[in-house]
């Protein structure tokens, strides 16, 4: 059995996609960021950057074993099941590029740009500007990958796709708040949307934790 700590977050949905994707049986934690509660000892315990998700695997080979940083989760779980992740060769660093990607640039990135241009209090124009234009570069060489390869690893899917999905969602539901709609296109990021999102794991997975 897998405990799985997590929140209504794009980090958070990445290992619940994974989970539903492995067939893995786990149990939900929800951790509710907006009230301290990663701040918690018993979350610490498994998580001490304080950030969500985290899981703990029971049956790890050797005793109960924790992981955190989402990416670290994905190919734990990649491994443990070989599933979405291949097992060498280039297409095993294809997917990788793209995963840690997402983890060092899409991610941080789309979040601060959420934070500028959405939720702060005071407004910093340079801060909005700066990741308004990252982010905009980020969706670009995405969009630029996905115009030649099915997906982002190459024709399989795989853990950089359950990495980018609601990231993306949030990266372009925020231009869109902050700039207007007709201010945001990128076509192959559309489509792989779609063939992404059509699937019943990431579509369960979107919904974890139930809040
Ligand atoms: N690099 C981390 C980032 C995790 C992260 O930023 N989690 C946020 C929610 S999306 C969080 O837990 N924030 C709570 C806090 O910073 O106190 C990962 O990929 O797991």
């Amino acid at each position: 059995m897998i405990d799985l700590h997590t929140w209504t977050t794009p980090n958070g949905r990445k290992p619940a996609i994974m989970l539903e994707e492995t067939g893995l049986p786990y149990r939900v934690h929800a951790v509710d960021i907006s009230k301290g509660e990663q701040f918690q000892p018993g979350f610490l315990a498994v998580s001490p950057n304080n950030k969500i998700p985290a899981i703990v695997d029971h049956d790890a080979p050797g005793g109960p074993l924790s992981v955190f940083e989402s990416g670290a989760i994905l190919v734990y779980l990649a491994e443990k099941t070989d599933k979405l992740l291949p097992s060498g060769g280039a297409a095993r660093f294809k997917v990788m590029e793209w995963l840690f990607w997402q983890v060092g640039g899409l991610g941080p990135m789309a979040g601060q740009f959420g934070y500028f241009a959405l939720r702060a209090e005071t407004k910093n124009p340079d801060a909005v500007s700066r990741f308004d234009e990252e982010v905009r570069r980020l969706l670009g060489v995405m969009d630029r990958r996905l115009g030649q390869a099915e997906y982002l690893g190459g024709d399989d899917y795989s853990i950089a796709d359950v990495a980018c999905y609601a990231w993306t969602i949030s990266a372009l539901g925020g231009l869109k708040k902050a700039d207007g709609e007709q201010t945001v296109k990128f076509d192959s990021v559309d489509r792989w949307l779609k063939t992404v999102g059509d699937r019943p794991a990431v579509k369960r997975g979107m919904e974890i934790p139930k809040v």
